[in-house]
């Protein structure tokens, strides 16, 4: 009967099974997205402030960073700050603006030895000086590194992000760089904070929000959702690798048969 029930969890999600070998076996996404969301869950189910709950999700970034690169995948992109974040109470966001330099200062010469290329979409000009500065250092460093590209969307928002795009189109428009026949998909996906970066093939969402949350939503138009329960900070790399399988086993047709 034991026999039997392994068996079958193996078909299931098979969480005893899933090796980085077995992945291998069949495509890995180019682009994974993720909404790191549950660190306020985190921290408070252990009695800890919200703070706690984001450093230790900044630790768990690293920790899929390096799982992701190790798979072979070209594009990691974490929302680490949206453009409704700034509503949450100073002390909050201050600590958060500071995560980013303490995370480069702890990882930075780990991710170059890795080959790692760090990149920013999202409106850089709220963002306070000092955080910036890290962040521009860091891309400044890696910016001819060929391996994963960690691309962090900082102060980003998905209708900000079109919408900013659509008015950069219409100067462009009024000044003829370009015409009106000219614009397409591709030539538009130009004016996004994403421009150049293949559309992900794989979004996930942790703790247990099914919700898109303004996030990608121009280039989220053929991924594959994946949602769990599990917390960011709790987020493991077999998690990813479930993930990952999870993608694998669905077909991808684009609307075609
Ligand atoms: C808090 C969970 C890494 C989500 C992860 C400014 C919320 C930890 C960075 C980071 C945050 C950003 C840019 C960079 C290097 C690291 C980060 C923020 C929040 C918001 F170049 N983690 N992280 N940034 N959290």
């Amino acid at each position: 009967m034991l026999k039997k029930i392994q068996e079958w969890r193996g078909k299931e999600t098979s969480k005893s099974s899933l090796t980085k070998e077995e992945l291998l076996k069949h495509p890995i996404p180019k682009h994974i997205a993720v909404i790191m969301d549950g660190n306020g869950r985190w921290a408070k189910k252990r009695a800890l402030p919200r703070i706690a709950g984001h450093h230790e999700g900044m630790k768990t970034v690293r920790k899929i960073t390096k799982a992701a690169n190790g798979l072979g995948v070209k594009v990691l992109t974490m929302y680490a700050f949206s453009t409704e974040n700034w509503k949450r109470p100073k002390l909050e966001v201050d600590f958060l603006m500071k995560l980013p330099e303490e995370f480069l200062g702890t990882f930075l010469p780990e991710l170059i030895e890795e080959n790692v290329q760090v990149r920013l979409m999202g409106n850089k000009s709220d963002l306070p000086e000092h955080t910036l500065r890290a962040v521009e250092g860091a891309m400044e460093k890696t910016k001819n590194n060929t391996g994963l590209i960690l691309n962090f969307a900082l102060n980003y928002g998905g209708r900000d992000e079109i919408l900013r795009a659509v008015k950069n189109v219409a100067i462009d428009l009024q000044n003829n760089t370009i015409t009106t026949e000219q614009l397409s998909e591709e030539v538009f996906s130009e004016y996004l904070f994403s421009n150049q970066l293949p559309d992900p093939d794989l979004l996930i969402r942790t703790s247990g929000e099914i919700r898109l949350s303004n996030f990608m939503l121009w280039q989220l138009a053929y991924a594959e959702f994946y949602f769990t329960d599990v917390l960011w900070p709790d987020f493991e790399e077999l998690h990813l690798y479930e993930a990952i399988n999870s993608f694998q086993q669905r077909g991808r047709r684009f609307g075609g048969i």
